[in-house]
């Protein structure tokens, strides 16, 4: 069997972070059991990059920000619909910290995302508006990586939103699907989505066929 690793392939580990976990303020159901699965895979790639989900307190995609409205509730922002999450992983607190068992002393890079007051960004690629650009395509195809494949939480919306992205921008993309856990919320939306990243040519993949 080849390898589905090669020089040119880079891990990207997205926002697993302890407010997605469980005791965390947007805890997605089994969040934590990404970590062994991605310290175990790490060590195949010569490039990991990660991201962060790395909100101010006063962020958009808070419902506490928005009066009247409750979480999972959907408003227009400059013409962008809006889910609206509970405060989660607010810059320099402990909720947006990776987690304390990921093994991130490995990463080459960590990319902030949602920085913005008023602008959200799910995809590691590109902001929630779909044109202003996070940078780290320009890092990887700098760096000559034409196959990435990515991993965390939640499979549903930053992994989904990703990959989608990285399809749009040329990039093979794999999603290693026992490296990710989703929301779900409504119950289907996780199927729906993974049928929907096969349909656009993303392969859907175990960590398990990764060894050569
Ligand atoms: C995420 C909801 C809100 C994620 C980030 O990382 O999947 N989900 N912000
Ligand atoms: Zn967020």
């Amino acid at each position: 069997m080849v390898s589905l690793v090669d020089s040119k392939s880079a891990l990207l580990v997205i926002d697993v972070q302890n407010d997605f976990c469980p005791g965390g303020q947007l805890a997605v159901e089994e969040g934590h059991r990404v970590v062994p699965v991605i310290n175990r895979i790490m060590g195949l790639f010569g490039l990991v990059a990660a991201t962060q989900d790395w909100h101010p307190a006063d962020h958009l995609s808070f419902a506490a920000n928005h009066s009247g409205k409750k979480v999972f509730d959907t408003v227009e922002v400059c013409g962008i619909d809006q889910i609206l999450w509970p405060e989660h992983c607010i810059a320099g607190t402990r909720g947006a910290e990776f987690h304390p068992d990921l093994h991130s002393a490995a990463f080459d890079m960590i990319l902030r995302k949602g920085r913005q007051k008023e602008l959200d960004s799910y995809s590691a690629f590109l902001e929630n508006d779909h044109r202003r650009a996070t940078g780290l395509e320009f890092y990887l195809k700098g760096l000559e990586v034409s196959r990435i494949f990515l991993c965390g939480i939640a499979t549903d919306v930053c992994v989904y939103y990703s990959a989608l992205d990285g399809v749009a921008l040329g990039f093979e993309v794999f999603v290693i699907e026992d490296g990710c856990r989703g929301i779900d919320t409504p119950p289907g939306t996780l199927k729906e989505r993974i049928d929907k990243l096969i349909t656009e040519g993303v392969k859907v993949i175990n960590s398990k066929e990764l060894k050569a």
